[in-house]
């Protein structure tokens, strides 16, 4: 499915985007469907929250960008539900990360025209992690996507630090500190992509978007995938998904950059 130079881009920087991996049908499908769930069960919020938005947004827009995020679309609708099991979108990350792979999440990233909301320089791996470093994201778009509307941006090679220590807390979402991460001090490239492109990037590439400027929607959705070999941290052994305040997340963030690096040594 991936060209052996598409898994080597992904291997040295830590994301590549394939184009056109979703039919025009499919988009439009999946589109459609998106609109009808988030229509019947969606929230607009402002996004994320947090500190990080006084060094994104000027002061009048701080609290004032939308965004409708939902999780768990397939419980809605059953479009939704064969998406994670694509053959095309599965092939490709069996291509990054070998033949057993797990699903882990699929979220709906939609946002609204004028002040759709940006997302902070983050890594994904503190919101879900794990005892190892093949964790893969796509975020396939469902509009197009031009640099205007928010697209992703990237941080090259970043993957190769493993987990770094983030801000986090009951009142911010996961995210690097602004005064070391920001787009004003760390060099980022921007993605913009066409309706049914996927991004696959690694849990550990540092990532960010700006806000939807265009007077369109900026619709995307992320899938997580991972190798089934590895492990949640930091959650209970019987709900992967349930953060168990006794684990620590700071030992799991030296082992994985240490794994990272005792690899990279022995290749
Ligand atoms: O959709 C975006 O622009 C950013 C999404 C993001 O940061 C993420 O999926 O972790």
């Amino acid at each position: 499915m991936l060209t052996q130079e598409q898994i080597k881009t992904y291997n040295e920087d830590g994301y590549v985007k394939v184009e056109g991996l979703f039919t025009p049908e499919e988009v439009e499908e999946l589109g459609s469907e998106m609109i009808r769930i988030i229509g019947d069960w969606g929230e607009e919020t402002i996004g994320w929250r947090g500190p990080w938005r006084e060094k994104y947004l000027a002061e009048d827009e701080q609290q004032a960008t939308k965004a409708v995020l939902m999780h768990n679309p397939h419980f809605y609708s059953a479009t939704w539900g064969r998406v994670m099991f694509n053959e095309k979108l599965v092939g490709c990350v069996q291509d990054l990360i070998g033949s057993s792979v797990q699903w882990h999440h699929t979220v709906l990233h939609a946002k609204p025209p004028e002040r759709g909301t940006p997302f902070p320089m983050h890594q994904d791996y503190p919101f879900y992690p794990h005892d190892g470093l093949d964790f893969v994201d796509c975020l396939l778009h469902l509009d197009d996507t031009p640099l205007e509307s928010g697209s992703l941006c990237v941080v090259p090679g970043s993957h190769k630090d493993g987990g770094l220590e983030h801000i986090m807390g009951p009142e911010t979402a996961p995210h690097l500190p602004t005064d070391v991460y920001h787009p004003d001090r760390v060099e980022s490239i921007p993605i913009p992509a066409k309706a049914g492109d996927v991004i696959f990037f690694s849990y550990c590439t540092i990532h960010w978007s700006n806000v939807n400027r265009t007077d369109k929607w900026r619709r995307s959705v992320r899938f997580g995938y991972h190798d089934s070999a590895m492990r949640p941290v930091g959650r209970y052994d019987d709900d992967p998904y349930r953060i168990d305040p006794n684990n620590v997340l700071e030992a799991n963030t030296n082992t994985i950059v240490s794994g990272y690096k005792a690899n990279q040594a022995a290749n």
